[in-house]
């Protein structure tokens, strides 16, 4: 890790720049993909599944005899932990829908708010090296509350032309109605244009490689919407004096094992706990299985002395990471002024990992400083609120000065006519009903 003492603030645009790949430069190949899958579906589906995941298959969804085998092979205590995990992130998550009042906004004119599923949606879930299964509760437990019609998962098969059974049995505890076996560009094609198997959804939800991300990104010039712009995981680390280095350490590395892209960044107050984290980080990167995966991310992370919390606060909001660790003695104090972080965990009990699996709140965040204007995944993500209004005669005739002398001055006369149209009718004044 490349440790940056004070340094000057012409030079913070510079040390907070992410390593990120231009995902644009795969738009040609992405797209030849998209087009083939539009046009052949399941065919070019398949196609592209024995080109890219090296298996032949005959039915790309999941039956319900093999979700069965699956819940076999998922341990009692891994089923019992999920379940934890599913009542944390439900209870979180029903906590999102708000009542939405009707207001009178002058008198007789009624405006109101309905929130109503997106009516179908697809969830993807990457492959790769760790079988994601906490994904697929944090994308298919806020679809299963707000009562999406459809919900589609969609993740790659293995050689044998599996899923891992911790998939399949998440998938039927947060209430995925169908799973299918495609990974890559192939399934984000499948679910924007729908093939003879995969329905078309309106919504793409869930993290996946730079081809995902640029296949997500093109789809959703016009076809379908998309959760967020996705790039490599990242953790930022407030620390003072009062941090066990340990516990920071590991924080870090919980970052850094994710993949060879990941970013992990430590700021701290006091510069007498670099050594101890640098050798926590040594001791402990040793006894992990997937320390070439985060020895690779290390080398793109960085620790950065700072004098003042102040200073901290600022070069966060400036960097706004993905997740935010602050482990100092007044926490809530540098919380509050925190305005750009995807999810911000507070004090030395609150690992990353309680938010990626089972406190309850959702794993799915903006990363590369898009939590500047986006927010993770949360209830929200799954509706739409769509406005009504009711107007009656009177509050017609309030309004129709303010609507007229608007539209005519935008020169809009059709649209003045449809007030005056009902100013000029002679009928009795209406009751609302
Ligand atoms: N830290 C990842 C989520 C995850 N971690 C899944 C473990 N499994 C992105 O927020
Ligand atoms: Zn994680």
């Amino acid at each position: 890790m490349q440790v940056i003492k004070y340094p000057s603030r012409e030079d913070w645009a510079t040390i907070l720049a992410r390593p990120t790949f231009d995902s644009t430069s795969l738009f040609d190949t992405v797209q030849k993909v998209l087009d083939d899958v539009r046009s052949h579906g399941d065919n070019a589906v398949k196609k592209y599944t024995e080109q890219f995941d090296k298996v032949t298959l005959d039915n790309i969804e999941v039956s319900k005899e093999e979700i069965a085998e699956a819940e076999k092979l998922v341990s009692t205590d891994l089923k019992q932990a999920i379940e934890m995990a599913r009542r944390n992130i439900w209870k979180f998550h029903s906590e999102q829908q708000h009542d939405l009042p009707e207001i009178q906004t002058s008198p007789g004119v009624y405006c109101w708010q309905k929130a109503i599923a997106i009516q179908k949606v697809g969830l993807y879930v990457p492959g790769g090296t760790a079988p994601l299964f906490s994904t697929v509760l944090m994308l298919g437990i806020p679809a299963q509350i707000a009562e999406c019609n459809e919900v589609v998962l969609c993740t790659p098969p293995n050689k044998e032309g599996k899923i891992h059974p911790a998939v399949l049995y998440a998938a039927k505890v947060a209430g995925v109605h169908r799973i299918f076996k495609i990974g890559g560009t192939q399934a984000i094609a499948a679910m924007a244009y729908g093939t003879e198997s995969v329905p078309k959804v309106y919504k793409i939800f869930g993290p996946g490689n730079q081809y995902v991300t640029a296949a997500k990104q093109l789809v959703s010039l016009k076809d379908v919407a998309i959760d967020m712009p996705a790039g490599p995981s990242e953790v930022e680390v407030i620390i003072d004096e009062t941090a066990n280095p340990a516990f920071v350490a590991a924080d870090l590395l919980s970052q850094a094992e994710h993949g060879v892209d990941s970013q992990s960044i430590l700021i701290t107050v006091s510069e007498r706990q670099v050594e101890p984290v640098l050798e926590q980080i040594e001791l402990q990167l040793e006894q992990l299985p997937r320390k070439e995966f985060a020895r690779k991310a290390l080398e793109n992370s960085k620790i950065i002395v700072l004098k003042t919390l102040e200073e901290a606060v600022e070069m966060t909001n400036e960097y706004a990471p993905e997740h935010l660790i602050i482990s100092t003695r007044y926490y809530m104090g540098v919380a509050a002024n925190i305005i750009n972080a995807g999810s911000v965990f507070l004090g030395n009990y609150t690992p990353e990992s309680a938010g990626d699996y089972a406190s309850g709140t959702n794993h799915t965040l903006p990363t590369n400083g898009y939590a500047k204007a986006y927010n993770g995944v949360n209830l929200d993500s799954y509706v739409r609120k769509v406005t009504f209004q009711q107007i009656t005669q009177e509050g017609l005739t309030n309004l129709s000065n303010a609507i007229i002398l608007m539209a005519e001055n935008e020169e809009l006369m059709a649209h003045s006519n449809a007030v005056k149209v009902r100013l000029n009718e002679e009928k009795p004044v209406e009751e609302r009903y």
